[in-house]
């Protein structure tokens, strides 16, 4: 979820058949459809602006304003931006100084996270009163599986609204909501509407969807892929139908095989309501070496900011950071520091501040210094995570990602 392009207005004007109608689980003649993979009902729910929604709903005079969370400091990043706020460009993960400079009245809001978890915790409790098999990518969103759901509604589109209405009952805030035969198109409809707005993608329609849009709106594509890809001359996602699966290998090696199902809006991954996470992390390549002392510090600094962010985001909690380096020729150097399991006590002994999780992160870049040579990327990983003490958020995955990610 970290790297979101958010393009609204471009996205809707090339597709808007989202009237209100629900994917049926067989084609017309009754027969199971093979696009459909399965014959599910999937919704993907992701809150709109959430962070800085939360921010507007608990201050009155944040509404209306171009509202950032996040540090406005020098190193700070934006982490949410009002619907107020992206209309100047501002977005999620860009640099604070570069949002001000497009937003002068910007208005900075320093994170509250307890606040942020007791809505997840609030439209979780919404979800599993629909269905028991909800996958939480992050606090604010989440895949749900309603071919079967619990009330017997049987309509995935009435559920969706369902849902959209009680979030909106009980946090005042607002959800869009995507409803789709598969994960993927789900997560690409809840996107279509934004904010406030609901998406269906039929059976059949799949395919049509995925055809207009741009490739970096896939799951995955990130700007060096897009960059790539662009370079192929494959621009959206008809460009990339039209490629065969040889051609997608050779040039995408093991993500072809994702590629060309996508461009054919084909995803049978399951709805997994219990995806465990091995760790947390993410990672930065410099577009030039470093190797002094103080840059390496700095840039650490940079990482913990981010990472711990994401951590705590996942509300997850670890005894072991790593610090990889990988160096100019390439080697990769990893080294980990832990705390030891406390018997004694019933939650064990976590890292769970962010100071702890910066002291543990600095001893490990100072125990490598001096470097043998300056390095090409530096990365955290928090690990060794609790399995479920803190109830039963804190192990979940992000969607079909590597449990680290790049922080760029
Ligand atoms: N977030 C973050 N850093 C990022 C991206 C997101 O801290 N790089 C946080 C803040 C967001 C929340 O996660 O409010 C949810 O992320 P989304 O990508 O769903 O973005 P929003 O909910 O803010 O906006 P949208 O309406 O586009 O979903
Ligand atoms: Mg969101």
């Amino acid at each position: 979820m970290g790297s979101k392009r958010k393009l609204f207005p471009a996205r809707r004007a090339a597709y808007s058949p989202c009237v209100p109608h629900d994917p049926p689980a067989t084609n017309d003649d009754g027969s199971p459809d093979e696009e459909s993979g399965g014959l599910r009902k999937i919704i993907h729910v992701d809150m709109d602006a959430f962070f800085a929604s939360v921010e507007q709903r608990d201050n009155p005079q944040l509404r209306g304003k171009p509202v950032a969370v996040g540090g406005s400091s020098g190193r700070g990043v934006v982490a949410a931006a009002s619907y107020e706020a992206r209309k100047f460009g501002v977005k999620s993960a860009m640099p604070s100084v570069t949002a001000k400079r497009l937003c002068p009245d910007l208005i900075f809001v320093k994170s509250r996270f307890d606040a942020y978890r007791e809505a997840s915790r609030q439209i979780r409790a919404v979800f599993e009163h629909h269905t028991p098999l909800v996958e939480p990518l992050s606090l604010d969103e989440a895949y749900l599986d309603v071919t079967e759901d619990r009330l017997g509604i049987g309509s995935a589109t009435r559920i969706a609204e369902l849902i959209r209405q009680e979030i909106r009952a009980k946090t005042q805030l607002t959800a869009s909501a995507g409803v789709s035969y598969n994960k993927f198109l789900a997560k690409l409809a809840s996107d279509q509407n934004k904010p406030d707005g609901l998406c269906v993608i039929r059976p059949g329609e799949g395919a049509a969807f995925v055809a207009t849009l741009p490739i970096r709106r896939f799951h995955g594509v990130g700007p060096k892929a897009e960059v790539k890809m662009k370079r192929l001359g494959i621009e959206t996602g008809a460009d990339l139908a039209g490629k065969d699966i040889a051609f997608l290998r050779a040039n995408f090696g093991s993500f072809a095989d994702y590629l060309f199902r996508a461009a054919r809006g084909i995803d049978l991954r399951p709805v997994r309501p219990h995806r465990i996470r091995k760790s947390v992390g993410g990672e930065r390549t410099f577009s030039q070496d470093i190797g002094a002392a103080g840059a390496l510090r700095d840039t650490l600094e940079e990482i913990i900011d981010i990472v711990w962010e994401r951590i705590e985001r996942a509300e997850a909690r670890g005894r072991t950071v790593t610090l990889k380096l990988k160096y100019t020729d390439f080697r990769i150097n990893t080294r980990a520091k832990s705390i030891p399991p406390r018997a004694h006590s019933p939650q064990g002994d976590w890292i769970e501040d962010k100071a702890r999780f910066a002291t543990m992160s600095r001893e490990l870049l100072e125990e490598a210094l001096p470097l043998p040579m300056p390095i090409r990327l530096m990365g955290l990983t928090l690990s060794n995570l609790d399995r479920g003490g803190s109830g039963q958020d804190g192990d979940r995955e992000p969607p079909g990602d590597t449990a680290q990610l790049s922080l760029l």
